[in-house]
């Protein structure tokens, strides 16, 4: 298994490893009981007879199809319980714990998702990112910042809350990292929730085929620490936020002929007092 990035994660590891034990102890079970039959009752030389007729045992039919019964039904509850810890069977009170929130959400359809992302009221509140699945790759919008990406920024042990749509066809957000994995359904919104603990870069893989370059969609999930992440968050924040002083283009128009040439003129020596005394002589004229 890869490694667990977040505690949930920790509990689906659990439920496999906890499979893995009763399956690996049924093989030795039943591959010794095999072995030891071949060896023990084996042909004995100059032996032509039949062996002994055996009608059948009660008693053994109930025994073996009772285990089996035990094991199935403990596998069922412990993971039943694990996908309902998760949020998984009932997205809505799970997810949206104010009365508002509830009495809203039951006009609309059952969110569909799983993984907990925590309370908007809480002081930490999740951090909310839009995903679009598109053949062949996952855009993310950050609502709360403006953000649009490619990667998938998020800063370790806050929550995230991940509202998944599908534009074209069905796709499946999955990161093995934190062994969750959703469905991007063209139509219908999904949701997918949790909280890294574990700093790193993890795939994100398209788990649904999609189209011939279904392969080839993938992003990355980086979780940094709050520090890097609001460096990234700075650095990423769309222009329109940023000042004057940042921003490639300015409307001519608002400036006097000397602004305008100023940046030329300083190149051949002409100081920009020069410049305006001359263009105020030529206002006609316009800019060059
Ligand atoms: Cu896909």
């Amino acid at each position: 298994m890869p490694v667990a990035a977040s505690e949930d994660a920790k509990q689906v590891d659990n439920i496999f490893n906890f499979m893995m034990t009763i399956a690996t102890g049924l093989f030795l079970i039943v591959e010794g009981v095999l072995i030891y039959c071949v060896i023990a009752f084996r042909r004995v030389k100059g032996d032509q007879s039949d062996g002994p007729s055996i009608e059948g045992n009660v008693p053994l039919e109930i025994l073996w199809t009772a285990i089996p019964t035990v094991i199935v039904f403990i596998l069922a509850i412990y993971s039943f319980e694990v996908y309902n810890e998760l949020g998984g069977l009932d997205p809505i009170t799970s997810r949206d714990s104010s009365p508002q929130q509830i009495a809203m959400h039951s006009h609309h359809q059952v969110a569909l998702g799983i993984g907990i992302y925590g309370d908007e009221n809480s002081n930490n509140p999740p951090l909310i990112v839009d995903v679009q699945g598109m053949q062949y790759a996952w855009i993310f919008t950050y609502p709360q910042t403006g953000i649009v990406s490619g990667e998938l920024h998020v800063p370790k042990d806050r929550p995230v809350r991940l509202n998944i749509k599908a534009t074209d066809v069905l796709h499946a957000f999955w990161v093995p990292q934190l062994r969750l994995k959703q469905d991007a359904i063209p139509g219908r919104d999904s949701i997918l929730g949790f909280t890294s603990n574990l700093e790193g870069n993890y795939p994100i893989v398209c788990a649904e085929l999609c189209g011939a370059y279904h392969g080839g969609m993938k992003s990355v999930l980086y979780v940094e620490s709050p520090e890097t992440y609001a460096q990234w968050e700075e650095a990423n924040k769309p222009v329109q936020e940023a000042s004057l002083d940042e921003t490639v283009a300015v409307n001519t128009k608002n400036l006097s002929d000397g602004q305008y040439l100023a940046p030329y003129a300083q190149e051949m020596g002409i100081q920009p007092e020069t410049l305006a005394q001359l263009t105020s002589q030529h206002q006609h004229s316009g800019h060059l």
